[in-house]
Protein backbone atom coordinates (compact mmCIF):
# COMPACT_ATOMS: atom_id res chain seq x y z
CA UNK A 1 0.00 0.00 0.00
CA UNK A 2 1.71 3.26 -1.07
CA UNK A 3 0.40 6.72 0.53
CA UNK A 4 1.32 10.07 -2.12
CA UNK A 5 1.27 12.38 1.27
CA UNK A 6 2.07 15.99 1.17
CA UNK A 7 1.25 17.62 5.00
CA UNK A 8 -1.62 15.30 5.69
CA UNK A 9 -0.83 14.73 9.35
CA UNK A 10 -4.60 15.34 10.41
CA UNK A 11 -5.86 12.49 7.78
CA UNK A 12 -2.96 10.19 6.88
CA UNK A 13 -3.33 8.53 10.91
CA UNK A 14 -7.41 7.58 9.87
CA UNK A 15 -5.51 6.37 6.53
CA UNK A 16 -3.18 3.82 7.87
CA UNK A 17 -5.41 2.46 10.37
CA UNK A 18 -7.54 1.61 7.71
CA UNK A 19 -5.38 0.02 5.73
CA UNK A 20 -4.11 -2.12 8.26
CA UNK A 21 -7.30 -3.40 8.84
CA UNK A 22 -8.21 -3.83 5.02
CA UNK A 23 -4.41 -5.38 4.68
CA UNK A 24 -4.85 -7.73 7.05
CA UNK A 25 -8.33 -8.93 6.15
CA UNK A 26 -5.83 -10.21 3.10
CA UNK A 27 -3.99 -12.82 4.64
CA UNK A 28 -0.49 -10.98 2.92
CA UNK A 29 2.47 -9.50 3.68
CA UNK A 30 1.53 -5.85 4.97
CA UNK A 31 3.24 -3.06 4.05
CA UNK A 32 2.74 0.59 4.36
CA UNK A 33 4.86 3.07 2.08
CA UNK A 34 4.41 6.67 2.56
CA UNK A 35 5.44 9.43 -0.42
CA UNK A 36 6.63 11.99 1.20
CA UNK A 37 8.85 14.98 -0.61
CA UNK A 38 9.02 18.03 1.83
CA UNK A 39 6.02 17.30 4.20
CA UNK A 40 5.97 20.52 6.28
CA UNK A 41 4.10 19.24 9.07
CA UNK A 42 4.23 16.11 11.01
CA UNK A 43 2.94 13.69 8.40
CA UNK A 44 6.66 11.92 8.15
CA UNK A 45 6.76 11.18 12.17
CA UNK A 46 3.50 10.11 12.44
CA UNK A 47 3.91 7.74 9.54
CA UNK A 48 6.57 5.70 10.94
CA UNK A 49 5.21 5.71 14.23
CA UNK A 50 2.31 3.90 12.83
CA UNK A 51 4.70 1.54 11.42
CA UNK A 52 5.14 2.84 7.85
CA UNK A 53 8.02 3.08 6.13
CA UNK A 54 8.85 6.73 4.49
CA UNK A 55 10.34 7.30 1.51
CA UNK A 56 11.69 11.06 1.05
CA UNK A 57 11.76 11.92 -2.91
CA UNK A 58 14.26 14.93 -3.36
CA UNK A 59 12.49 16.24 -5.75
CA UNK A 60 8.91 18.51 -5.88
CA UNK A 61 5.61 17.06 -7.04
CA UNK A 62 3.06 14.09 -6.53
CA UNK A 63 3.72 11.87 -9.72
CA UNK A 64 7.91 12.12 -8.51
CA UNK A 65 6.99 11.23 -4.95
CA UNK A 66 4.52 8.60 -5.51
CA UNK A 67 6.08 6.65 -8.55
CA UNK A 68 9.55 6.75 -6.61
CA UNK A 69 7.95 4.65 -3.61
CA UNK A 70 5.72 2.63 -5.46
CA UNK A 71 9.37 1.23 -7.07
CA UNK A 72 10.77 0.88 -3.41
CA UNK A 73 7.66 -1.12 -2.27
CA UNK A 74 8.32 -4.62 -2.55
CA UNK A 75 4.76 -6.37 -2.58
CA UNK A 76 3.48 -8.07 -5.45
CA UNK A 77 0.71 -6.18 -5.80
CA UNK A 78 1.09 -2.33 -5.10
CA UNK A 79 -2.11 -0.52 -4.30
CA UNK A 80 -2.21 3.15 -3.72
CA UNK A 81 -4.38 5.67 -2.71
CA UNK A 82 -4.90 9.55 -1.44
CA UNK A 83 -3.82 10.18 2.46
CA UNK A 84 -6.78 12.33 2.83
CA UNK A 85 -9.79 10.15 3.78
CA UNK A 86 -11.44 9.92 0.63
CA UNK A 87 -10.20 6.36 -1.01
CA UNK A 88 -11.64 3.61 1.17
CA UNK A 89 -8.74 1.12 2.56
CA UNK A 90 -10.56 -1.43 4.03
CA UNK A 91 -11.73 -2.94 0.72
CA UNK A 92 -8.89 -3.76 -0.92
CA UNK A 93 -9.72 -7.49 -1.73
CA UNK A 94 -11.04 -7.07 -5.04
CA UNK A 95 -7.95 -4.84 -6.23
CA UNK A 96 -5.75 -7.88 -5.28
CA UNK A 97 -7.92 -10.66 -7.26
CA UNK A 98 -8.26 -8.47 -10.17
CA UNK A 99 -4.37 -8.45 -10.49
CA UNK A 100 -3.76 -12.09 -9.27
CA UNK A 101 -6.75 -12.76 -11.55
CA UNK A 102 -4.18 -11.47 -14.30
CA UNK A 103 -4.55 -7.87 -14.93
CA UNK A 104 -1.70 -5.67 -14.45
CA UNK A 105 -3.11 -2.52 -13.60
CA UNK A 106 -6.38 -1.95 -11.72
CA UNK A 107 -8.29 1.40 -11.56
CA UNK A 108 -10.88 2.10 -9.23
CA UNK A 109 -13.76 4.28 -10.51
CA UNK A 110 -15.73 6.73 -8.81
CA UNK A 111 -17.65 7.53 -11.68
CA UNK A 112 -19.07 4.08 -11.79
CA UNK A 113 -19.22 3.83 -8.35
CA UNK A 114 -20.68 5.66 -5.57
CA UNK A 115 -19.69 9.40 -4.75
CA UNK A 116 -20.66 10.70 -1.35
CA UNK A 117 -22.24 14.11 -1.64
CA UNK A 118 -19.60 17.00 -2.10
CA UNK A 119 -16.80 14.06 -2.16
CA UNK A 120 -16.21 15.46 -5.73
CA UNK A 121 -16.36 19.03 -7.40
CA UNK A 122 -19.22 19.07 -9.82
CA UNK A 123 -16.79 20.58 -11.99
CA UNK A 124 -14.04 17.50 -11.88
CA UNK A 125 -17.50 15.75 -12.01
CA UNK A 126 -18.67 16.92 -14.72
CA UNK A 127 -16.66 18.39 -16.76
CA UNK A 128 -12.59 17.38 -16.10
CA UNK A 129 -12.60 14.13 -15.44
CA UNK A 130 -15.14 13.28 -18.11
CA UNK A 131 -13.17 15.11 -20.72
CA UNK A 132 -9.95 13.54 -19.92
CA UNK A 133 -11.35 10.16 -19.74
CA UNK A 134 -12.98 10.47 -23.19
CA UNK A 135 -9.77 11.56 -24.77
CA UNK A 136 -7.38 8.94 -23.10
CA UNK A 137 -9.98 5.98 -24.17
CA UNK A 138 -9.83 7.38 -28.08
CA UNK A 139 -6.34 8.11 -28.39
CA UNK A 140 -4.83 4.82 -26.44
CA UNK A 141 -7.97 2.73 -27.07
CA UNK A 142 -8.53 1.88 -23.77
CA UNK A 143 -11.85 1.76 -22.10
CA UNK A 144 -11.98 3.00 -18.56
CA UNK A 145 -14.15 5.47 -16.66
CA UNK A 146 -12.32 7.59 -14.66
CA UNK A 147 -8.91 8.50 -15.54
CA UNK A 148 -8.38 10.39 -12.73
CA UNK A 149 -9.22 8.17 -10.07
CA UNK A 150 -6.34 8.46 -7.25
CA UNK A 151 -7.00 4.50 -5.73
CA UNK A 152 -5.35 2.03 -8.12
CA UNK A 153 -3.58 -1.09 -8.08
CA UNK A 154 -0.17 -2.48 -10.04
CA UNK A 155 0.87 -5.68 -10.35
CA UNK A 156 4.82 -6.00 -10.35
CA UNK A 157 5.45 -6.96 -13.72
CA UNK A 158 3.63 -3.37 -14.69
CA UNK A 159 6.02 -1.51 -12.42
CA UNK A 160 8.90 -2.73 -13.61
CA UNK A 161 7.50 -2.30 -17.58
CA UNK A 162 6.51 1.36 -16.58
CA UNK A 163 8.85 4.07 -16.62
CA UNK A 164 7.26 6.97 -15.68
CA UNK A 165 8.53 10.80 -16.25
CA UNK A 166 5.55 13.41 -15.18
CA UNK A 167 6.58 15.06 -11.69
CA UNK A 168 3.02 15.80 -11.10
CA UNK A 169 -0.12 15.04 -10.95
CA UNK A 170 -0.38 14.25 -14.60
CA UNK A 171 1.46 11.41 -13.64
CA UNK A 172 -1.97 9.49 -13.02
CA UNK A 173 -2.92 9.71 -16.92
CA UNK A 174 0.71 8.69 -18.06
CA UNK A 175 0.27 5.74 -15.77
CA UNK A 176 -3.03 4.61 -17.60
CA UNK A 177 -1.49 5.81 -21.35
CA UNK A 178 1.83 4.25 -20.64
CA UNK A 179 0.08 0.98 -19.77
CA UNK A 180 -2.06 0.70 -22.57
CA UNK A 181 1.13 1.36 -24.91
CA UNK A 182 2.45 -1.32 -23.07
CA UNK A 183 -0.10 -3.64 -23.87
CA UNK A 184 -1.22 -3.98 -20.39
CA UNK A 185 -4.28 -5.29 -18.89
CA UNK A 186 -6.22 -2.59 -17.38
CA UNK A 187 -9.33 -3.38 -15.32
CA UNK A 188 -11.84 -1.45 -13.08
CA UNK A 189 -13.60 -1.71 -10.70
CA UNK A 190 -15.96 0.90 -9.08
CA UNK A 191 -15.20 2.33 -5.57
CA UNK A 192 -16.70 4.22 -2.86
CA UNK A 193 -15.39 7.83 -2.80
CA UNK A 194 -15.99 9.99 0.23
CA UNK A 195 -15.31 13.56 1.49
CA UNK A 196 -11.73 14.09 2.34
CA UNK A 197 -11.52 14.76 5.71
CA UNK A 198 -9.23 17.75 5.53
CA UNK A 199 -9.76 21.21 7.33
CA UNK A 200 -7.75 23.15 4.14
CA UNK A 201 -7.88 23.02 0.23
CA UNK A 202 -6.85 19.65 -1.90
CA UNK A 203 -3.22 20.35 -3.68
CA UNK A 204 -5.06 20.10 -6.78
CA UNK A 205 -5.99 22.90 -8.49
CA UNK A 206 -8.71 21.96 -10.80
CA UNK A 207 -7.84 24.30 -13.85
CA UNK A 208 -4.14 23.80 -13.56
CA UNK A 209 -3.72 20.60 -12.94
CA UNK A 210 -6.68 19.95 -15.44
CA UNK A 211 -4.87 21.51 -18.39
CA UNK A 212 -1.24 19.94 -17.18
CA UNK A 213 -3.32 16.48 -17.50
CA UNK A 214 -4.73 17.57 -20.82
CA UNK A 215 -1.49 18.91 -22.21
CA UNK A 216 -0.02 15.58 -21.09
CA UNK A 217 -2.51 13.86 -23.30
CA UNK A 218 -2.23 15.82 -26.54
CA UNK A 219 1.37 15.66 -26.54
CA UNK A 220 1.31 12.24 -26.09
CA UNK A 221 -0.53 11.53 -29.19
CA UNK A 222 1.20 12.81 -31.83
CA UNK A 223 0.07 10.58 -34.43
CA UNK A 224 -3.29 11.88 -33.83
CA UNK A 225 -3.07 14.99 -33.02
CA UNK A 226 -0.45 16.30 -35.22
CA UNK A 227 0.92 13.55 -38.08
CA UNK A 228 -2.72 12.52 -38.85
CA UNK A 229 -4.16 16.46 -39.72
CA UNK A 230 -0.73 16.65 -41.17
CA UNK A 231 -0.97 14.23 -43.77
CA UNK A 232 -4.77 15.04 -44.75
CA UNK A 233 -4.08 18.86 -45.14
CA UNK A 234 -0.91 17.51 -47.71
CA UNK A 235 -3.70 15.08 -49.56
CA UNK A 236 -5.98 18.04 -49.56
CA UNK A 237 -3.05 20.15 -50.77
CA UNK A 238 -2.07 18.05 -53.35
CA UNK A 239 -5.66 17.72 -54.46
CA UNK A 240 -6.25 21.31 -54.83
CA UNK A 241 -3.21 22.75 -55.80
CA UNK A 242 -2.09 19.81 -57.85
CA UNK A 243 -4.24 20.23 -61.19
CA UNK A 244 -4.03 23.85 -60.92
CA UNK A 245 0.16 23.81 -60.62
CA UNK A 246 -0.10 21.56 -64.15
CA UNK A 247 -2.23 24.59 -65.44
CA UNK A 248 -5.68 22.66 -65.19
CA UNK A 249 -8.89 24.11 -63.87
CA UNK A 250 -11.10 27.62 -63.85
CA UNK A 251 -9.51 29.22 -60.53
CA UNK A 252 -6.32 27.96 -60.69
CA UNK A 253 -4.75 31.17 -59.40
CA UNK A 254 -6.48 31.13 -55.93
CA UNK A 255 -6.38 27.08 -55.78
CA UNK A 256 -2.62 27.20 -56.12
CA UNK A 257 -2.14 29.28 -53.55
CA UNK A 258 -4.69 27.42 -51.48
CA UNK A 259 -2.90 23.86 -52.15
CA UNK A 260 0.71 25.07 -51.59
CA UNK A 261 -0.45 27.02 -48.48
CA UNK A 262 -2.17 23.74 -47.51
CA UNK A 263 0.84 21.25 -48.08
CA UNK A 264 3.23 23.69 -46.50
CA UNK A 265 1.10 23.35 -43.41
CA UNK A 266 0.68 19.80 -43.58
CA UNK A 267 4.38 19.21 -43.96
CA UNK A 268 4.87 21.62 -40.62
CA UNK A 269 2.68 19.25 -38.71
CA UNK A 270 3.72 16.14 -39.97
CA UNK A 271 7.65 17.22 -39.08
CA UNK A 272 6.85 18.16 -36.33
CA UNK A 273 4.95 15.15 -34.86
CA UNK A 274 8.08 12.99 -36.01
CA UNK A 275 10.30 15.45 -34.47
CA UNK A 276 7.60 15.22 -31.02
CA UNK A 277 8.36 11.30 -31.22
CA UNK A 278 12.03 11.36 -31.93
CA UNK A 279 12.39 13.66 -28.70
CA UNK A 280 10.60 11.14 -26.71
CA UNK A 281 12.22 8.03 -28.08
CA UNK A 282 15.83 10.00 -27.47
CA UNK A 283 14.81 11.28 -23.83
CA UNK A 284 13.71 8.18 -22.89
CA UNK A 285 10.28 9.43 -22.08
CA UNK A 286 8.88 6.68 -24.77
CA UNK A 287 10.68 4.54 -26.78
CA UNK A 288 10.13 3.64 -30.35
CA UNK A 289 13.14 0.86 -31.30
CA UNK A 290 12.37 1.62 -35.17
CA UNK A 291 13.49 5.04 -34.85
CA UNK A 292 16.95 3.77 -34.23
CA UNK A 293 16.65 1.73 -37.60
CA UNK A 294 15.85 4.92 -38.94
CA UNK A 295 19.00 6.70 -37.70
CA UNK A 296 20.87 3.82 -38.99
CA UNK A 297 19.74 4.09 -42.48
CA UNK A 298 18.28 7.33 -42.79
CA UNK A 299 21.15 10.50 -42.39
CA UNK A 300 20.95 13.73 -42.81
CA UNK A 301 22.56 13.62 -45.68
CA UNK A 302 19.27 12.60 -47.29
CA UNK A 303 17.66 14.60 -45.96
CA UNK A 304 19.51 17.71 -47.28
CA UNK A 305 19.56 16.47 -50.74
CA UNK A 306 15.91 15.90 -50.50
CA UNK A 307 15.57 19.58 -49.29
CA UNK A 308 17.99 21.17 -51.53
CA UNK A 309 16.41 18.95 -54.38
CA UNK A 310 12.84 20.43 -54.51
CA UNK A 311 14.55 23.92 -53.58
CA UNK A 312 16.03 23.52 -57.13
CA UNK A 313 12.65 22.25 -58.34
CA UNK A 314 11.12 25.60 -57.31
CA UNK A 315 14.16 27.67 -58.73
CA UNK A 316 13.64 25.74 -61.94
CA UNK A 317 9.48 26.63 -61.97
CA UNK A 318 10.75 30.18 -60.74
CA UNK A 319 13.57 31.38 -62.85
CA UNK A 320 11.02 31.91 -66.25
CA UNK A 321 9.12 34.09 -63.53
CA UNK A 322 11.66 36.08 -63.13
CA UNK A 323 11.94 36.38 -67.28
CA UNK A 324 8.64 37.17 -67.86
CA UNK A 325 8.76 39.68 -65.00
CA UNK A 326 11.56 41.59 -66.38
CA UNK A 327 9.48 41.21 -69.84
CA UNK A 328 7.02 43.10 -68.64
CA UNK A 329 4.68 40.10 -69.30
CA UNK A 330 1.83 38.86 -67.05
CA UNK A 331 2.68 36.54 -64.76
CA UNK A 332 1.01 33.16 -64.32
CA UNK A 333 -0.24 32.88 -60.56
CA UNK A 334 -0.19 28.91 -60.16
CA UNK A 335 3.06 29.31 -61.45
CA UNK A 336 3.93 31.94 -58.97
CA UNK A 337 2.11 29.06 -55.92
CA UNK A 338 4.47 26.08 -57.02
CA UNK A 339 7.69 28.01 -57.36
CA UNK A 340 7.08 29.30 -53.64
CA UNK A 341 5.43 25.88 -52.17
CA UNK A 342 8.83 23.96 -53.44
CA UNK A 343 11.29 26.60 -52.52
CA UNK A 344 9.52 26.71 -49.36
CA UNK A 345 9.14 23.12 -48.80
CA UNK A 346 12.69 22.67 -49.73
CA UNK A 347 13.81 24.98 -47.10
CA UNK A 348 11.78 23.27 -43.72
CA UNK A 349 12.71 20.06 -45.14
CA UNK A 350 16.54 20.68 -44.46
CA UNK A 351 15.41 22.68 -41.23
CA UNK A 352 14.03 19.63 -40.28
CA UNK A 353 16.21 17.25 -41.07
CA UNK A 354 18.87 19.51 -39.12
CA UNK A 355 16.69 18.71 -36.27
CA UNK A 356 16.42 14.90 -36.61
CA UNK A 357 20.09 15.16 -36.98
CA UNK A 358 21.22 17.03 -33.82
CA UNK A 359 18.56 15.10 -31.76
CA UNK A 360 20.20 11.82 -33.12
CA UNK A 361 23.50 13.05 -31.58
CA UNK A 362 22.33 13.69 -28.30
CA UNK A 363 21.01 10.04 -28.58
CA UNK A 364 24.61 8.91 -29.18
CA UNK A 365 26.14 11.25 -27.06
CA UNK A 366 26.86 10.62 -23.28
N1 LIG B 1 4.29 13.44 -1.70
C1 LIG B 1 3.40 14.26 -2.27
N2 LIG B 1 2.09 14.00 -2.17
C2 LIG B 1 1.23 14.85 -2.75
C3 LIG B 1 1.65 15.98 -3.48
N3 LIG B 1 0.52 16.62 -3.93
C4 LIG B 1 -0.52 15.91 -3.50
N4 LIG B 1 -0.10 14.84 -2.77
C5 LIG B 1 -0.92 13.82 -2.15
O1 LIG B 1 -1.68 13.21 -3.16
C6 LIG B 1 -2.98 12.91 -2.69
C7 LIG B 1 -4.01 13.57 -3.58
O2 LIG B 1 -3.98 14.96 -3.43
P1 LIG B 1 -5.30 15.80 -3.33
O3 LIG B 1 -4.91 17.18 -2.97
O4 LIG B 1 -6.26 15.10 -2.43
O5 LIG B 1 -5.80 15.80 -4.81
P2 LIG B 1 -7.20 15.34 -5.39
O6 LIG B 1 -7.75 14.27 -4.51
O7 LIG B 1 -6.85 14.85 -6.75
O8 LIG B 1 -8.03 16.58 -5.40
C8 LIG B 1 -3.02 13.37 -1.25
O9 LIG B 1 -2.76 12.27 -0.42
C9 LIG B 1 -1.91 14.39 -1.16
O10 LIG B 1 -1.33 14.47 0.12
C10 LIG B 1 3.06 16.22 -3.58
O11 LIG B 1 3.52 17.18 -4.18
N5 LIG B 1 3.87 15.34 -2.96
MG1 LIG C 1 -8.03 13.91 -2.61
Amino acid sequence: MVFPCLNEARTLPACIAEAKAGLAALDVEPEIVVADNGSTDESAAIAQSLGARVVHEPRPGYGSALWRAVREATGDVVIMGDADESYRFDQLAPFVQKVEAGADMVMGTRLKGTIDAGAMPRLHRYLGTPVLTVLVNLFFRTRISDVNCGQRALSRQAIERLDLRAAGMELASEMVIKASLAGLQIDEIPIHFRRDGRDRKPHLRSWRDGWRHLRFILLFAPNIVLIAPGIAALLMGAAVGGPAFLGHGRYRGAASFFGAALLLLGAQLVQVGVLVKTWYHVEGFYRRPYLDRVFRHVGLEAGLLLGVGMFSVGIIIGVPLVQAWRASVELEPARIAAALAFLVFGIQVVGFSVLMSVLGIRRRGP
